[in-house]
């Protein structure tokens, strides 16, 4: 396969040409499988990073530039690739930093991921025996560590380690999927949004131990604060969209028009024919579970849905099992408890309580045991 390993540059002269010099002489020369390129994305580096590269050009024929106005990491990536598919012809890419941070060695482990089967590799410096530069400070070490668990935990994705790196290798059917959504993110950012749409689209991504070195020459152009911020953001509206358009968000319609069943049911029957309000709220919660089931199987849970009408039967029969199981021992436990302990003047904030405490559970079984993903 045609393969370009892009090198993003910002006053990275003395850096590129080391690099270039390793790969064409040392790690090509390894491939046989693969005709490889170099193609580096500079960004008018006022050092004359290009005048380096353009001499190298005369050497190295497989050697390339890109040279474009300095929009941060993502646009200098987006056009790169771009050029590199048009003009190159390129199937797989890589993205390497200039710095020789990346281990050029890694190269053939990643392509051998790619003849695998995988469309994107990433390399990891969190998992599997991949590491950081112990000699960076702490404030550098707890920045890319909690960096990369604040990534997982908002957007709930943990299978991946390293977000934020940027050793990378992909096929190029991702990034024409990916493109158009790419190009206003900068430095880490860009890394994780891409991967973010990725892993949503179903892309198969392995990932590679790395050890990142720190860079012995030139300036690094990571802004603490602005990426932060950066970052925070993306993670943030990106997470509440895809919670809130994706099954738990419909999960919480259903749940909403189920909660209006029940609640309206629940006061019926205490405020008007005086039944304990426990036991009204188990009838309430009768009718709201008949109704979330078939929303939740029509709707939130549509790609899942059951079929047959015997498998209707036996996993309706094990929704209200769940379901009872949350309702009798989280709902309505939190509401005899009050109701025993404080006392009936607020058994409707008992109610709402055990609802919410409920939802979470439900949630949990409904994706993870009842609507669990079957291979399709
Ligand atoms: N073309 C282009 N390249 C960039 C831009 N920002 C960073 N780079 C390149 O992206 C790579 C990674 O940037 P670095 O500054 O090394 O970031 P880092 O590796 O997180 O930090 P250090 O290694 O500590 O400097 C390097 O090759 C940079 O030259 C940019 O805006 N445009
Ligand atoms: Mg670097």
């Amino acid at each position: 396969m045609k393969v370009v390993i892009i090198i993003p540059t910002y006053n990275e002269k003395g850096n590129v040409e080391r690099l270039i010099t390793i790969l064409e002489e040392e790690i090509f020369p390894t491939i046989k499988n693969h005709d490889m390129n170099i193609l580096v994305a500079d960004d008018n580096s006022p050092d004359g990073t290009a005048d380096e590269v353009k001499k190298l050009m005369n050497k190295w024929k497989n050697l390339d530039i890109n040279v474009g106005e300095k929009h941060g990491l993502g646009a200098a990536y987006v056009r790169a690739m771009t050029y590199a598919i048009d003009k190159m012809g390129a199937e797989v890419m890589f993205e390497m930093d200039a710095d020789l941070s990346h281990d050029p060695k890694k190269v053939p482990i990643f392509l051998q991921k790619i003849d695998e089967g995988y469309d994107f590799v990433i390399g990891t410096r969190y998992s599997q025996g991949g590491s950081i530069p112990s000699n960076w400070g702490i404030n550098r070490k707890m920045f890319s560590i909690f960096g990369n668990l604040l990534v997982r935990f908002i957007l709930l994705k943990f299978a991946i380690h390293d977000w934020t790196g940027g050793f990378r290798a992909l096929k190029k059917e991702v990034f024409l999927k990916e493109k158009n959504e790419l190009t206003a993110f900068r430095g880490y950012t860009f890394q994780v949004s891409f991967l973010n749409k990725v892993v949503r689209d179903g892309f198969k991504v392995a990932e590679v131990p790395i050890h990142f070195t720190d860079r012995t020459l030139g300036r690094s152009k990571i802004a603490p604060k602005e990426y932060i911020i950066d970052l925070l953001k993306y993670i943030i509206t990106a997470s509440i969209k895809e919670k809130l358009l994706g099954p738990f968000g419909k999960f919480l319609v259903v749940g909403g028009i189920g909660f209006i069943l029940q609640a309206v049911i629940l006061r019926v029957l205490v405020e008007v024919f005086n039944v304990n309000p426990s036991v009204s709220n188990l009838l309430g919660a009768v009718v709201a579970i008949f109704s979330n089931y078939n929303l939740n199987n029509l709707w939130t849970f549509r790609s899942e849905k059951f079929v047959g009408f015997g498998q209707y039967l036996w996993k309706m029969l094990n929704f209200y099992a769940t379901s009872a199981t949350g309702v009798i021992f989280i709902q309505t436990g939190i509401i005899f408890l009050g109701d025993n302990l404080i006392g009936r003047k607020f058994y409707f904030l008992y109610f709402i309580v055990g609802t919410g405490v409920l939802l979470i559970y439900n949630f949990t079984m409904y994706r993870f045991v009842i609507w669990r993903k079957r291979p399709h």
